[in-house]
C-alpha cells in the first residue's frame, strides 16, 4: 500500500496517549495514519551519529530519526537555517549573516537526511517534505534513486528576486526548489514571487502555476495553512475551568484582557508592538486600569545571538512601560517567557477582549486563527492584525495594521476597545466562517491531492 513518508527538521514523537502537541503536528495529525512515517532530527546532538534512523512507533505511525553532531547542528540549524535563510526570508537583510561554510554544513546534513531516509522507503511512497532547513533533501533523495512523488512546503514568506539575489546562494536554492514535483506557499504572493525568481534567475518557462526548467516541470501554488477549528472552539470553551485559566479571569476583576501570543522571534514585531500598548496607555488615558495586556513568548532559538538579544529589549521596554504606568493595584503589562499548556492558551484566547498579532511578516500566523477560533459568539473579541502576516490575505474583516507603526496599533487598539458589540459581532461572524472552512484538513487534501495528480495531467496543464 502506497504510504505517506513527512519529513521535517523536528519530528514530533508522541510523548504519552492523549498527550497534545503543537505546530505542524496538529495541522498533519489526520494524515498520520497507520502505515505512513515521520522522519527527522532527534533533537539529540551526539558526537559519531548512526547513519541507520531510530525507529519509534506509536499509534501505527512509524517515527524515523537520526542524531546530528554539534558541529553539524551549529552550521546546518544555527548558522545557515536560522542564522541566513530565516532573517532573508522574513525580509531582514541587515540580520542575514552568510559564511560559506554554514552552506556547506547546510549541504551536509541534508544529504545525511537523504541517506539515512532512502533505505527506509518504499518504490511507490509519497514524500512530503516541511520548510526551509529541507530545501535540497528532495533533489539529494531523487539523485540516490527515488522515483516516487516529492512534495515541499514552505511554512514561512518567500521573498522578490530583487531580495534573494542578496543572498549568494540564491541560484542554486531556487534550482533546489524546482527539484521538486509540488511546491506549496502560504499565499498566492510568495507562490509568484518563487516563480518569478525561477524565471529571473535560472530562465525558467513560467506558465500559470507551472513552470519548466532543464525538460522538467513543476508546479508552485499557494495551499494556506489551517487549523483544526472545531476542535480548538471546543477546547476553549472547555477551558473555562482550567485552573490557570479560572486564575487569570479572577486576575482581572472585570478589566479587558489583551492578549498576545507569539514565540520570542524578532519576525513577530514585539517591541513594535509594546510601544503601541504604551501609546495607547499615554494617548488614551481613559483606558488606564481597565485592561490588561498579557503577553506570552516562550523564549526560541537562544543559540542565535539576535533572539537573545530581543529578550533584553523586551525586557527594557516591558519594565519602562510597567515602571510608567503602573499604580500600587494595577499592572498593566504582564509578560512570560514561558510556555503556556495549549488548553490555558485557549481559555485565554477566549477570555481576550483583543487579540494582537502584529508580526512584522509571518507566513501565516496560526495564532490569528486560534484567537478566532476560540471566541464566543455573544461576546466576541476583536483580532488586530499585521497586513504582513499570511492570515491577513483571508482574514479581511480584522483590524488590519502595519506593525512597523505602533501609533497605528494603539489606534486600532482603541477602535477594538471602543467598538460596539454589533459590530464585534459582525466582524466575528464573518472571520470565524473561513477560518471553519479553510481548516488544516483542507490543507492537506489541496497539497496531497495536487502531489498525487498524474504526471501527464500535470505535463498539460
Ligand atoms: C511557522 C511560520 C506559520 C505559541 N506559544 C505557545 C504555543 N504556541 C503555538 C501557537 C501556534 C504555534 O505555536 C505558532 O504558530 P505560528 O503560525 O503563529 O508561528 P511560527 O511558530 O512562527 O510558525 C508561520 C506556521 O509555521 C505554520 O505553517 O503560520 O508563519 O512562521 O499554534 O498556539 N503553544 C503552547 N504554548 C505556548 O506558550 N502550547
Amino acid at each position: 500500500m502506497a504510504r505517506l513518508v513527512i519529513v521535517s527538521n523536528r519530528v514530533p514523537i508522541p510523548k504519552s496517549r492523549g498527550a497534545t502537541a503543537g505546530g505542524l503536528a496538529v495541522a498533519l495529525r489526520d494524515l498520520l495514519t497507520p502505515g505512513s512515517v515521520w522522519f527527522g532530527w532527534s533533537g539529540r546532538l551526539t558526537a559519531e551519529p548512526a547513519v541507520q534512523p531510530s525507529l519509534v512507533e506509536a499509534r501505527g505511525v512509524t517515527y524515523a530519526t537520526v542524531d546530528l553532531t554539534p558541529e553539524a547542528h551549529r552550521s546546518f540549524y544555527v548558522g545557515f537555517a536560522n542564522g541566513a535563510l530565516w532573517p532573508l526570508l522574513h525580509f531582514r537583510l541587515g540580520l542575514m549573516h552568510f559564511h560559506r561554510d554554514d552552506y556547506e554544513g547546510y549541504l551536509a546534513v541534508n544529504q545525511t537526511f537523504a541517506a539515512s531516509l532512502e533505505p527506509v522507503l518504499q518504490p511507490d511512497d509519497t514524500v512530503w517534505v516541511h520548510d526551509y532547513h529541507l530545501i535540497p533533501f528532495g533533489r539529494m533523495l531523487r539523485a540516490r534513486g527515488f522515483h516516487g512523488p516529492i512534495g515541499f512546503f514552505l511554512h514561512v514568506p518567500f521573498v522578490p528576486p530583487s531580495m534573494l539575489e542578496a543572498m549568494p546562494v540564491a541560484r542554486e536554492l531556487v534550482a533546489d526548489l524546482c527539484a521538486y514535483d509540488l511546491v506549496g506557499f502560504q499565499t498566492e504572493e510568495h507562490a509568484r514571487d518563487f516563480r518569478d525568481c525561477a524565471h529571473r534567475m535560472l530562465g525558467a518557462v513560467v506558465d500559470g502555476e507551472w513552470v519548466r526548467l532543464n525538460g522538467r516541470r513543476m508546479r508552485a501554488f499557494a495551499d494556506p495553512i489551517g487549523i483544526d477549528a472545531e476542535a480548538f472552539a471546543q477546547e476553549a470553551a472547555r477551558a473555562a475551568s482550567d485552573k490557570l485559566v479560572r486564575r487569570v479571569a479572577e486576575s482581572m476583576v472585570g478589566r479587558a484582557l489583551i492578549i498576545g501570543v507569539d514565540r520570542m522571534d524578532y519576525s513577530k514585531g514585539l517591541p513594535q508592538r509594546f510601544e503601541a500598548f504604551g501609546q495607547l496607555l499615554e494617548k488614551h488615558p481613559e483606558h488606564r486600569r481597565k485592561i490588561h495586556y498579557l503577553q506570552i513568548c516562550p523564549r526560541s532559538r537562544e543559540e542565535v545571538d539576535e533572539y537573545r538579544r530581543l529578550r533584553i529589549d523586551l525586557d527594557r521596554l516591558a519594565g519602562r512601560i510597567n515602571g510608567k504606568f503602573s499604580e500600587f493595584d494595577w499592572t498593566p503589562l504582564r509578560y512570560s517567557a514561558r510556555a503556556a499548556p495549549r488548553t490555558t492558551l485557549a481559555g485565554l484566547y477566549r477570555l481576550g477582549r483583543i487579540g494582537v498579532v502584529t508580526p512584522l511578516r509571518d507566513g501565516m500566523n496560526l495564532v490569528a486563527k486560534e484567537f478566532v477560533a476560540a471566541q464566543s459568539d455573544e461576546d466576541p473579541g476583536v483580532l488586530v492584525l499585521s497586513r504582513f502576516a499570511g492570515a491577513a490575505h483571508e482574514l479581511t474583516e480584522a483590524l488590519i495594521v502595519n506593525p512597523f507603526d505602533p501609533d497605528a496599533i494603539a489606534d486600532a487598539m482603541h477602535l477594538a476597545l471602543t467598538m460596539p458589540i454589533g459590530e464585534r459581532k459582525e466582524r466575528h461572524a464573518a472571520l470565524k466562517a473561513k477560518v471553519f472552512r479553510t481548516t488544516a484538513q483542507l490543507y492537506c487534501r489541496r497539497f496531497l491531492d495536487a502531489l498525487a495528480a498524474p504526471p501527464l495531467v500535470r505535463a498539460a496543464a
